[in-house]
């Protein structure tokens, strides 16, 4: 036998043939045919159908095992998986097997598809499509492939390289039935614009690209009154007002209409008032530079205020910044931070941001919305710290209080600090000052000109060690990195040069809470070691050094202050309190403030005891009606 027979025969092996069968695509699917399983031809859609042919002689009989249909060059349906709900392969009625689906094909596997030589046999493609929520693109096409590759035939195979189905079928259609708040925010501020994303869509809830439906948004449940959702063009089919304004306080829901398509109802929102921020120890002065790029002498600043008006139970992300009366609402600021974790170390971070752990930290509000921290920043050589005599307001950056990494809501103090230059002399200069003590690390030290702690701290300092390394060598105050970093009760801050009265108290507050842990008087400012505070003039140079035995900060823990009743009688408001049973009545300043606006300052009154701990504050009745504190 020639050789040249033998490679005829080989050659002639397979014989089958595909090809697809024209127009037995659907022109469209409904978004609607959702069908679980196909089992009937009544089911699903029809998208494609394929003959396969065993033309007479060479090869014979042989049987398809599986078929894979593939994504055409035009398909237009990225992600079948996302899509298609269930396909299903049919020969006439009978259905063979249903498909697994993947992104990118269709696999029947487990066939047994005869084909007897010189017959076909056509084979049917039916689907159905996800009832997911936005799962389905409006106007899209599906085109099928099958490849030689593709079909797995035994004792025969496939000769035909590629068919595809048309392109221009298999169109999925959304057609809208109602509209569908697509963005509702579920926390807005009174009096704030916020924005809302509205949609035509379908049964189940996928967007219908055709719509141009005009929707007007109102108020549907709330005490208060909407503005800002006039009737808006749906605009491939959804548009987003951008300026809804709600004026009250409490929850409110929304509601969308528009020409024939069901109105569609937001989910509940609530309105929060603009959230606030006071202060509750604010110094009075910041260290900063008199010129330069550089600050070099830094010391850290700290202060302790409360916001309210935020979610309730929310963990807010943040991070503390120094502004001046110039920057916008929405400026971030300058500064490092030093975050005062409440547990551990704390955190000093030259680049805060929202997004990176370690560039913010966290605290949660309380069931009122509210919450009060220390904040710590590190001026640096910004120019908002480069002038003497700048007004320093501390801004805090909030993000949404729900994993947010951009900047939602900047809390700025109400008070300043005034930038004070390290100098022997001149107009808003300092002097270092710094202690030993027997201050608990992470706790907070604050100086008073007075001995009652009344008006505003002149200076506040984080208690070393706080577990962080400041960079004191490369850029703070020389008396910091030698004598305050690191160093367990060391504190160290700066005082003004102007300063007739001196530091006349030295308090140690906590961490955890504010409350006062301990705090050493001077009534002259002139301390038991010769610490001369009094219109200091050393500069950095020469700083005050306060030793332990001037203020150790320790003690008994005072008892919690606890008013117990509130009564006028007689011209005057009684205030019964509790205190410690070896607290005396020299132990107590009242203090009182018109409104709460304004900063509480000591009065006159009379207080009296009536047993261990058991006391009353006497106080002659004034006008306007007034808020009164008893401070310890
Ligand atoms: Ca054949
Ligand atoms: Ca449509
Ligand atoms: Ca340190
Ligand atoms: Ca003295």
């Amino acid at each position: 036998m020639a050789a040249g027979n033998s490679q005829t025969i080989v050659a002639a092996v397979y014989d089958l043939t595909m090809s697809a069968v024209a127009a037995s695509e659907s022109a469209t699917i409904s978004s609607l045919v959702n069908d679980a399983t196909i089992t009937t031809t009544g089911q699903g859609a029809q998208a494609w159908q394929v003959t396969l042919s065993n033309p007479a002689g060479n090869a014979g009989a042989g049987t398809v095992s599986a078929i894979n249909f593939t994504q055409g060059a035009n398909n237009g349906v990225a992600n079948w998986q996302t899509t298609i709900q269930a396909a299903e392969l049919f020969d006439g009625s009978t259905a063979l097997a249903a498909g697994t689906i993947s992104a990118t094909s269709i696999a029947f596997s487990g066939l047994s598809v005869g084909i007897a030589d010189n017959t076909s046999k056509t084979l049917t493609l039916r689907l159905s499509l996800k009832n997911t929520a936005g799962a389905l693109k409006d106007n899209a096409h599906f085109q099928f492939a099958l490849t030689n590759g593709d079909v797995t035939a035994m004792s025969n195979g496939m000769t035909t390289v590629s068919v595809n189905s048309d392109e221009t079928q298999n169109q999925i259609t959304v057609l809208a039935t109602k509209l569908g708040f697509a963005s509702v925010p579920a926390y807005v501020v009174t009096n704030a614009a916020f924005s809302a994303v509205v949609q035509a869509q379908d049964a189940n809830g996928n967007l219908d690209v055709d719509d141009t439906t005009s929707v007007t948004i109102t108020k549907l449940t709330g005490a208060g009154t909407l503005t800002g959702g006039d009737a808006l063009n749906l605009l491939n089919g959804t548009n987003r007002w951008a300026a809804l304004v709600y004026d009250t306080a409490g929850t409110f829901t929304m509601q969308a209409a528009g020409g024939s398509l069901t109105t569609a109802t937001s989910g509940t929102i609530t309105a929060l008032l603009a959230p606030t921020v006071t202060d509750v120890f604010m110094p009075q002065y910041m260290q900063g530079i008199a010129s330069g790029s550089s600050n070099s002498k830094r010391v850290p600043f700290a202060c302790r205020v409360t916001f309210s008006n935020l979610i309730a139970g929310a963990t807010y992300r943040y991070y503390n910044q120094g502004v001046i009366g110039t920057d916008t609402a929405t400026a971030t600021g300058a500064g490092n931070c030093i975050l005062a974790s409440p547990s551990g170390s704390f955190v000093r971070t030259s680049s805060p941001g929202l997004s990176t752990a370690g560039s913010y930290g966290t605290f949660t509000t309380d069931a009122s919305g509210s919450y009060t921290g220390w904040f710590v920043l590190e001026p640096t050589g910004n120019a908002r710290f480069g002038t003497a005599g700048n007004q320093v307001f501390v801004r805090i950056i909030l993000n949404d209080g729900n994993n947010g990494t951009s900047p939602k809501t900047f809390l700025t103090t109400p008070d300043a600090a005034t930038v004070l230059a390290f100098n022997t002399t001149g107009a808003n200069t300092g002097t270092g000052i710094w202690g030993s003590s027997s201050a608990t690390d992470k706790n907070f030290v604050l100086l008073y000109d007075n001995v009652a702690g009344a008006g505003q701290p002149l200076a506040a300092a984080l208690v070393e060690s706080d577990g962080v390394a400041e960079n004191t060598a490369a850029s703070y105050v020389k008396f910091y990195n030698d004598s305050v970093d690191g160093i367990s009760g060391a504190w160290g801050t700066i005082i003004p040069n102007m300063l007739a009265n001196g530091i006349q108290r030295i308090e140690q507050r906590k961490l955890s809470d504010g409350s006062l842990v301990a705090a050493n008087t001077d009534s002259d400012g002139v301390w038991p070691s010769g610490a001369n505070t009094v219109n200091p003039a050393g500069g950095d140079a020469t700083p005050v050094v306060i030793t332990a035995t001037d203020a150790p900060l320790t003690g008994a823990a005072p008892t919690t202050l606890v008013i117990t009743g509130i009564q006028v009688t007689g011209g005057n408001v009684l205030i019964d309190f509790t205190g410690g049973a070896a607290d005396a009545i020299t132990d107590f300043t009242v203090l009182s403030t018109a409104n709460l606006t304004t900063g509480l300052n000591p009065i006159a009154a009379t207080i009296t005891t009536s047993g261990p701990g058991l006391f009353r504050a006497t106080i002659p009745l004034g006008t306007p009606a007034a808020f009164y504190r008893i401070k310890r």
